[in-house]
């Protein structure tokens, strides 16, 4: 490929992040082969539908399918520019170490086809030094290759690091216009990487070194957590001194450098909750701060089931409704999900009274079978149920006007209710106001 031909891209993995980069890329009007390992994805994508859902993709991938710009395939083939996006989860030893299993296979399959001139590309989120060992991995399949840092002179490969920083629900606009940070092994693999991303990234595209970016992308989730984890703390505090926390955050916000983030049932998704544990296992002794972070956002789940349930045992005549399962507002991503969590505990203790409110899902998750529990819209709920457990702050939730909810007994994890008046009934009361 020379620098002015469009290069022809291979994403390997494609998921949340995969399948829309993919599509991205695509529209900018690369030939781009997606890559999964799962057939059914492949089929699907072919036939220019998705699997996951996200704002406008299903039009862009139709188009970019129809156009022949974008096609599927269980199989890695040769290609100018490799974009890697597969999962990097825990290994299932309990201690939180990070499975980068998925990125090395990645990588034995792509340095199968690679050819001199190629760029390699990391997005999963990944450990400090993943990078390093992807290259490693690379060198020992195909000692014929000079790889970038293990040779001297010119590479015949640039390998680099770029993570995504999208939010679930704004993906394609975020990938488009959010600011890049892109670490080489080398300047040199970095100033490769950065001329494929300047093809179809309008934000800001940042080179450094590729442990750097590397850190970058852990660092922003893992400062999102502990300020989360804070605010989260606060709510704690506030049920013990009996104050309204959200009125404590209004407040202590206006000052001009205050800005504390909003409780709620605890954290959840693949991200905040997870990549912290990536900084910690790299550096166990040096991260106090960032360990005991993730304790506060987990316990916070443990909390609002323990509040949860003396409300719900305080009333037992009363029906309850849980109001959301996601794990956060206006999508429809139930993994890692406190609000599920502390709904499924709830409907394991109290049964049929318990009636769960999700409008971005037809059926309740596999857990609840056989609790009794049932899903219903939010109309029943407020016909039904004298309870009711704020857990998501979807808008449909939010739109509830006061009228419809004065004379409940509310435990709004969330904050959406401000207008929600005290109810004098002992125990309910102080729950109303807790975060
Ligand atoms: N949450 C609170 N209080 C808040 C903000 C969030 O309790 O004030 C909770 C949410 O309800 C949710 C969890 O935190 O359960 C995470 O939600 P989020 O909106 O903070 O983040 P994610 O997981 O959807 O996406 C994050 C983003 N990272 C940052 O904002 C630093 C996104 O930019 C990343 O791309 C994404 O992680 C990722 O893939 O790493």
């Amino acid at each position: 490929m020379r620098g002015s031909e469009l290069p022809e891209v291979c994403v390997v993995g494609l998921g949340y992040i995969g399948l829309p980069t993919a599509a991205i890329i695509a529209r900018a009007g690369m030939q781009v082969l997606g890559v999964d390992v799962a057939q059914p994805v492949v089929d699907t994508i072919n036939r220019g539908e998705i699997h996951i859902e996200e704002v406008d993709l299903d039009g862009l991938v139709h188009g970019v399918v129809q156009r022949g710009l974008l096609r599927a395939s269980t199989a890695i083939a040769p290609a100018d520019v490799f974009v890697i996006a597969v999962p990097t989860p825990f290994e299932k030893d309990g201690h939180h170490t990070p499975d980068i299993s998925y990125v090395l296979s990645a990588a034995r399959e792509v340095a199968k086809v690679l050819k001199s001139g190629d760029v390699v590309i990391l997005e999963s989120t990944s450990p400090v030094g993943t990078t390093e060992r992807m290259r490693d991995m690379i060198a020992a399949e195909r000692p014929d290759l000079k790889l970038p840092g293990l040779c001297a002179g010119t590479p015949d490969v640039s390998i680099a690091y770029c993570p995504e920083r999208v939010l679930p629900g704004r993906i394609l606009e975020e990938l488009a216009n959010n600011d890049r940070s892109i670490g080489g092994i080398t300047p040199r693999c970095a100033r490769k990487a950065l001329s494929f991303y300047k093809r179809f990234v309008r934000g800001a595209c940042v080179t450094t070194d590729a442990r750097s970016a590397e850190m970058t992308k852990l660092v922003e989730n893992a400062y999102r957590d502990v300020n989360i984890a804070f605010a989260n703390e606060l709510s704690i505090i506030a049920d013990a001194m009996d104050l309204d926390v959200w009125e404590v955050i209004r407040l202590a916000n206006r000052h001009p450098r205050v800005n504390i983030l909003q409780p709620g049932p605890g954290v959840g998704g693949h991200c905040i909750a997870v990549d912290p544990w990536f900084i910690v296992h790299g550096a166990p002794e040096q991260t106090p701060l960032i360990r005991t972070a993730r304790g506060v956002n987990d316990g916070k789940i443990h909390h609002v089931i323990a509040r949860a349930s003396a409300m719900v045992e305080a009333h037992p005549d009363r029906k309850v409704a849980c109001l959301g399962l996601a794990f956060k507002a206006n999508i429809d991503d139930f993994r890692e999900s406190p609000a599920r969590l502390v709904a499924g505990t709830l409907a394991r203790r109290f049964g049929g009274r318990i009636h769960v409110v999700e409008p971005y899902t037809a059926q309740l998750p596999l857990e609840f079978t056989d609790t009794g529990a049932s899903l219903v819209d939010v109309d029943t709920a407020l016909e039904d149920c004298d309870i009711l457990i704020v857990l998501v702050d979807h808008d449909v939730f939010k739109s509830v006007p006061l009228a419809e909810r004065a004379d409940k007994i509310v435990y709004d994890t969330r904050g959406i209710w401000p207008d929600q008046p005290a109810l004098d009934t002992g125990p309910a009361d102080a729950l109303r106001r807790a975060g």
